[in-house]
């Protein structure tokens, strides 16, 4: 009666975390806060989507805060005060935060407190990206910690607020997704070690700005509706919300492209919270994350905010795209 057992022994997000640092008795306790006090700042940031649809004034009629500036804060906090941080980068805050030394534990935490949140008031999809780094000597800080390449992350995550509220997590050890049970107030195990299909038929990227492309990502698309191998042609879904899009890309397969363009040389998306998060649960789940360049996880920040184009997804359909650019450079 195995399913039965599946119902009655809830694999909690604490217990899953606490039986994965079993190896590491040394980090179990501290990452465990650490990460309940993620997870607090995402069931805010999920109650946050709902007061967002609901309105931007409050009963008094006064203009409230906006909601990605109000889970900023939830998040700052909640981190802060789980005394296991040193530094904190937010896409909301122009610089670093540095944790008072009397507060301070041995964790970088970079994130995007509500990716996506020009997506509220239609009520679609978006998220919480989140990655962590570890430091050696918390009492000699200083941003070089912070700038470091994503392979050196212990973990990364993405909580969305979608049709449910879906947080999926890597501590270098594969990829599981959780999902938000409200009635328990728990997020469950539901989708144990994710692996990305080998090869996806669907492609993911905004064509309104195809008219900036470089020759790689326009040759790469083309394939992709018009393939010279005899294959189908692959399908376009684009949310505008890189959670829900990457999301998707985990699940059922595929590429998301946001590549440099004529306007934008770096694209658009954020290297520390953005691109190294994803990339990562990318190359965990079994995918690839490439620059145009470069493996993108190997890239070294040069600035907080730095952006980078990002293509990444199924193995080998990053694998096509890698090709393309090693053949027109
Ligand atoms: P934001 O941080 O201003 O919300 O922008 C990030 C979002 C991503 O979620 C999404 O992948 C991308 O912007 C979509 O950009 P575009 O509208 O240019 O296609
Ligand atoms: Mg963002």
């Amino acid at each position: 009666h195995a399913a039965e057992a599946h119902r009655t022994d809830l694999m909690t997000i604490t217990r899953h975390v606490l039986n994965e640092q079993s190896k590491h008795p040394e980090a179990r306790g501290a990452f465990t806060i650490l990460l309940n006090h993620i997870v607090l700042g995402c069931k805010f940031a999920g109650l946050a989507k709902l007061i967002g649809l609901a309105g931007e004034t409050n009963v008094q009629g006064e203009e409230q805060k906006k909601m990605d500036v109000l889970s900023n804060e939830v998040f700052v906090k909640a981190l802060i005060s789980s005394g296991q941080t040193s530094i904190l980068i937010s896409e909301e805050d122009e610089v670093a935060t540095f944790v008072d030394p009397s507060k301070r534990g041995r964790y970088i935490v970079v994130f995007d407190p509500l990716d996506g949140s020009s997506n509220i008031d239609c009520g679609v999809s978006i998220g919480t990206i989140f990655g962590i780094y570890m430091v050696e000597h918390k009492d000699d800080l200083s941003l070089e910690d912070v700038l470091q390449p994503g392979e050196k992350m212990v973990a990364a995550g993405y909580c969305m607020y979608g049709s449910s509220c879906t947080l999926v997590l890597s501590t270098g050890n594969g990829v599981n997704g959780f999902a938000l049970d409200p009635s328990l107030g728990e997020f469950i195990l539901t989708h144990p070690d994710i692996k990305i299909p080998k090869k996806g038929k669907i492609y993911s990227i905004n064509e309104g700005n195809a008219k900036n492309w470089d020759k790689a990502t326009a040759k790469y698309v083309e394939n992709c509706k018009f393939p010279k191998d005899g294959s189908s042609p692959k399908s376009l879904r684009y949310i505008g919300s890189m959670v829900a899009d990457v999301h998707r890309t985990l699940l059922y397969g595929g590429i998301f492209m946001y590549p440099a363009d004529k306007k934008s040389p770096n694209g658009k998306l954020r290297l520390l919270y953005e691109v190294f998060p994803m990339s990562y649960l990318m190359e965990q789940a079994g995918g690839q994350a490439f620059t145009g360049k470069q493996r993108a996880l190997e890239l070294v920040p040069n600035n907080i905010h730095e952006r980078s184009p990002v293509f990444l997804g199924s193995y080998d359909d990053v694998e096509e795209i890698k090709k393309i650019y090693a053949a027109v450079e």
